[in-house]
């Protein structure tokens, strides 16, 4: 391929994304039918970023989430039934129903946790990027996190510690320009998020979120450093949510508590990274009408199993409601 990407890992690229993004409707249709009840976060729209970073990514390697992680969960190669069914809050899911949406753990994928406090994943990872170091297991840890997060004092903190002591951690600010209904320049003095790792002494590129491709590839580089004993680099990826802060809406004026201008939505949803990369795939040879009908009806398939082993399960027994939410 012209990018030197296997076509493989393109097509994964590709299977991934579509995955996130037909799991997500589903659960965005559930919330609406009464069925799902805990609140959802989706990330319709911003898929390419767990996509790309992911794949750059080892198994044995830590990521760390926040309250927007079910494409974290999947592009890392969790299990969706045990997703679905942790949205519906049953005994089955990944966190035993106890978790919600906002509270995803799946250590065997090398997922630690999704903190849902805003800018929580950040200080996390750098612990686990410390614990690699002196463990000397080689391992990378990741932080996704919101442009929100980083008008929080403990993002500098976490920046500054983790250059300093060099440590195998990688930064992705997933900037979709809003947190909740308030646009990035009425929180940041400074816009460029990139730009702010310079004061740490560390790399800070702002790329197209929206492009898989960039993404991998930048990804792998910031994975390599932090192997080699290099130090963090700070990822900021531009994207935007198509739905609301919280929920299946679209959130634009008029239409609930938001401020988004209809017309700066369609603007990015002619943006679509799946669209991109399936024009590409499809320019390249290497995808065909054949192959894309397969993936989407594999992707159907498995969602509608998602499903109805997230309806058909139990919730958590009453009397072991407080197992398994400490950890000593
Ligand atoms: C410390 C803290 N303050 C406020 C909240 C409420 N809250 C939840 S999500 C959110 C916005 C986060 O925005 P951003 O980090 O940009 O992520 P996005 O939702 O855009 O993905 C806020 C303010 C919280 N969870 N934690
Ligand atoms: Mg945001």
């Amino acid at each position: 391929m012209t990018n030197n990407i296997s076509k493989d890992i393109l097509l994964k690229m590709y299977e991934t994304m579509l995955l996130i993004r037909r799991f997500e409707e589903r659960v965005g249709d559930l919330v609406l039918k009464g069925e799902i009840k805990t609140p959802c976060h989706l990330c319709i729209g911003e898929e390419a970023i767990a996509t790309g970073a992911c794949l750059a990514l080892e198994k044995e390697d830590y990521i760390f989430g926040n309250h927007r992680s079910h494409g974290h969960y999947i592009a890392k190669g969790g299990d969706i039934k045990k997703l679905m069914a942790e949205i519906f809050c049953k005994e089955t899911g990944c966190s035993r129903g106890k978790g919600g949406s906002m509270h995803l753990i799946a250590p065997e994928i090398g997922l630690l946790g999704t903190p849902p406090i805003v800018g929580a994943s950040i200080p996390i990872a750098v612990g686990s990027a410390l614990s690699s170091t002196i463990k000397g297991s080689n391992q990378v840890s990741v932080s996704f996190f919101g442009d929100g997060a980083t008008s929080e004092g403990v993002f500098y903190e976490s920046l500054n510690f983790a250059s300093l002591k060099k440590l195998p951690v990688v930064f992705i600010c997933e900037n979709n320009f809003y947190s909740t209904h308030m646009p990035v320049f009425k929180i940041l003095a400074d816009t460029n998020i990139a730009k702010k790792a310079e004061g740490f002494n560390m790399p800070g590129v702002q790329i197209n979120g929206n492009n898989v491709i960039e993404v991998f590839q930048t990804v792998q580089k910031a994975v390599e450093r932090a192997r080699e004993g290099n130090g963090p680099t700070l990822i900021e990826c531009l994207t935007y949510r198509w739905r609301g802060h919280v929920g299946p809406d679209d959130n634009i004026q008029g239409t609930h508590t938001d401020i988004r201008p209809k017309e700066e939505l369609d603007s990015w949803k002619e943006k679509c990274s799946i669209k991109r990369l399936e024009k590409y795939l499809l320019e390249q040879g290497a995808l065909s009408e054949t192959v894309k009908g397969q993936i989407i009806e594999k992707i159907e398939k498995e969602t509608q199993e998602a499903v109805e082993f997230a309806q058909k399960s139990p919730y958590p027994k009453e009397e072991e409601l407080f197992e398994d939410v400490f950890k000593t």
